[in-house]
This record gives C-alpha cells, structure tokens and sequence, in this order.
C-alpha cells in the first residue's frame, strides 16, 4: 500500500534537551509539500557537529531530530519536484544548492543563502516543520534530520546519486569525507607534486588525506597528539607523520625545517585555535595556502600578526569542502563507484539506528572513526 501523501508513523531519535542521551520515539512524518522530498533512511553517519549540538556547543532549536550524514531513498515527492522521482537513491544536503541566490550563481562559492547553518531556524525553507512528537512539533536540523526512519527535506537539500551506490558507505559524501577531500581537492587546489600538513587525523582530516593523495601531492605529513592515529593515516597515503608533543620547538617550525620553509598546503582539521594558527604559519611564507576546516565549540576569536599574510600566504576556509552540494555529490559518488578512492577505512563502526547513543560513545572515546547507523 502506498504511503505517498499519507502521514508516516516511524522511529526517529529525538533530542529533547541538550546534554541528555537522544531517545528513540514513535513520530509522526508529514507528507512532503511542494518543492520537498520524503525520504526513507537507509544509513546515517554520526558526526561531530551532532555530538556539538547535544553538548550544546553548536545551537539551533529543541526539540530536534539531529543526523546530517546520510543516505535513502526517496518515497514520495511533493508538487512541482523535478530532480528525484520515488525509488531513487539519494543524499541529504545540509548545506543546500538553491542554485538562485549570489553564492549559488558565484562560480566558485558554495555557501548558499538558504542554508539553515547560517541562522538556524531548525525548519524547512517555508518555516515549518514536518515532525511531531506526542503532539509536540520537532524541529528539523540542518535541513536534514536523518536520524530518523523517514525525513522530508526541500528539493534544494537532496542530491540524486547512482542507483547501484552502496548507501552504508557513500552516507560519509554527506558531510565528513566531502569536507575534507573538496578541502583538498576543490578549496586548496592541492597540486602534483607539492607538499601538505594535515593537522588533526580525525575523518575529516583522512579525507583530506585522501584528497591529497589523489591529487598526487608528494609529501602528506599527518600532524596529531594521539599517535595511534598514525597507522591509518599512512594507511591512507600520509607520507609521515608526527606528534607536537614529541618536539621541544614550535611544530609550525618543526614543520618548515622539514620541508624547505614551509609546505605548500595545511590544512586545519582539529577545531582549536592554536592548531589553525601553527596550520598558517607552517604553510610557506611566500606561497602556501593554509585552509581552516575545524570550527572551535564556542565562538573564540584569534590574533595574529598581519606579516604572516603581506607575505603571500593564501589563508582560506571552507564548508562542506568548498562543493556546490547538488551539483558536486553526485559526481564524488560517480569518482568512488569508479575506484578513485574507498572509504572503508573511515567507517570502523556499523550499529542499528536504535544503538545512536552507543554511536556517540564510540565517538567520545576516540575509538571510532565514523560510525554508520543503519535502518
Ligand atoms: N594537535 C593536533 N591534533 C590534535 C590536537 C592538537 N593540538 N588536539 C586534538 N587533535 C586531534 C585528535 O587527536 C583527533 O585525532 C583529531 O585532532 C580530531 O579528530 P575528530 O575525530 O575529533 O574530528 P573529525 O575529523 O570528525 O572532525 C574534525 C572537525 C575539526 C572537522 C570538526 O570537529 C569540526 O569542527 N567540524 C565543523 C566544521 C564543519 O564543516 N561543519 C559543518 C557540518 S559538520
Ligand atoms: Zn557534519
Ligand atoms: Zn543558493
């Protein structure tokens, strides 16, 4: 029996209240409206954005269903939707291509205006939400909310992706491995031949690795505290890597030593003040680019002397690794059916959707990678 414009009754993961466990409930799905897209979960990443809104480190509106990282498959379209039709594979956008607004016509920029990451309203575009709980209505998150057996989403937040695609894998393309390989690939422009320094070896970091490796940089020197990070980094294509607190000087000149003045590109993937600072500096005077990733949990601000820049260096940053979301997915699902990278690596946990909280465990205890949640 079709459920296409009925109200759907599943399980979702709801955060009631910051810093509380989230907790499994029976919800009630809206049917999609106009230009919106309802989407059976197949798999949900676990990502550390989700770990900062329950902690309250990242805010937009509760009662929530969190989960960004995603893969499904669409159930039912709204009116006037055109790029899914139901039965097709696809991803989840948290960071929208609306493809109208000045960031969507710039030909390099990707973060569009109607991104809920701006000011979150934890809606979709026309205000509402399409979750109830117990009577309660949930807001949605990031545009997204995938930890929740169906989710409705706007057709500027949904990408189309190969019908053969394993969705348990290519759930990472929405968010964690996009980020960090378009930092490489896409934001920084990482060249053949040329030298990087991967601060923080977390997923976003080894996707950055991954990037680089694809982009044939020569050297990819991993840079992280904890040095069981180490095995897998080289496994992914680092070169070397090497622990700050092994070295009695400043790891940005530990790192200009090692590489003539300087790398050519850093990338910032830890999310702490000093580690983007020691990024910049360890990138060349003269011709590095050093690009911020990381986002420090509450909102700091950072000092530093203008020199650093006069000189040439390029200090950039970007979301979702600089992609335009709808058009670039897509085409990351295409490169990895193609074999131009895997992502088995990055994916050290599977669990049923109902253990998410055991999920965040592993992720507090640094044990896991990404873990996949699957419906
Ligand atoms: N020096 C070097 N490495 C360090 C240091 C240090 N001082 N401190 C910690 N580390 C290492 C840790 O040992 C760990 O290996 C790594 O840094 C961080 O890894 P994870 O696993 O905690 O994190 P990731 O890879 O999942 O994510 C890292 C981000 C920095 C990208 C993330 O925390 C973040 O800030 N995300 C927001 C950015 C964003 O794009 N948001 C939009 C949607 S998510
Ligand atoms: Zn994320
Ligand atoms: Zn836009």
């Amino acid at each position: 029996m079709s459920t296409a414009g009925k109200v759907i009754k599943c399980k979702a993961a709801v955060l009631w209240e910051i810093k509380k466990p989230l907790s499994i409930e029976e919800v009630e799905v809206a049917p999609p409206k106009a230009h919106e897209v309802r989407i059976k979960m197949v798999a949900s990443g676990i990502c550390r954005t989700d770990d900062h809104m329950i902690a309250g480190a990242f805010v937009s509106p509760l009662p929530v269903i969190l989960g960004h990282e995603a893969a499904g498959i669409v159930e039912s379209i709204g009116e006037e939707v055109t790029t899914v039709k139901p039965g097709d594979k696809v991803i989840p956008l948290f960071n929208p291509q609306c493809g109208k607004c000045r960031v969507c016509k710039h030909p390099e920029r990707n973060f569009c205006l109607k991104s809920d990451l701006r000011k979150p309203q934890g809606t979709l575009p026309d205000g509402t939400t399409r979750f109830t709980c117990k009577g309660k209505p949930i807001h949605h998150f990031l545009g997204t909310s995938t930890f929740s057996q169906y989710t409705v989403v706007d057709e500027i937040s949904v990408a189309k992706i190969n019908a053969a695609a394993p969705l348990e894998k290519v759930c990472l393309m929405g968010c964690g491995f996009s980020t960090g390989y378009g930092s490489a690939v896409k934001v920084a422009k990482v060249t053949k031949g040329s030298s990087c320094a991967v601060f923080g070896l977390g997923g976003v970091g080894l996707s950055v690795i991954i990037g680089c490796k694809v982009a044939r940089a020569a050297r990819i020197i991993g840079v992280d505290t904890n040095k069981h990070k180490f095995g897998k980094a080289k496994e992914l294509g680092a070169t070397e890597c090497i622990n700050p607190q092994d070295y009695k000087k400043p790891i940005h000149e530990v790192l200009q030593e090692m590489t003539d003045g300087g790398v050519d590109f850093s990338f910032e993937v830890v999310g702490l003040l000093d580690t983007m600072l020691s990024a910049l500096l360890c990138c060349h005077d003269a011709c590095g680019v050093s690009v911020i990733i990381g986002v420090p949990p509450d909102s700091q601000s950072l000092s530093m002397d203008p020199m650093a820049l006069l000189t040439g260096r390029i200090w950039t940053g970007a979301l979702f690794g600089g992609f335009k979301s709808k058009d670039a997915v897509p085409q990351l699902v295409a490169d990895f059916m193609a074999k131009k990278f895997s992502l088995d690596p990055l994916i050290t946990n599977v669990l049923p959707f109902e253990k998410v909280n055991e999920g965040f465990d592993l992720l507090h205890s640094g044990k896991s990678i990404r873990t996949v949640l699957t419906f």
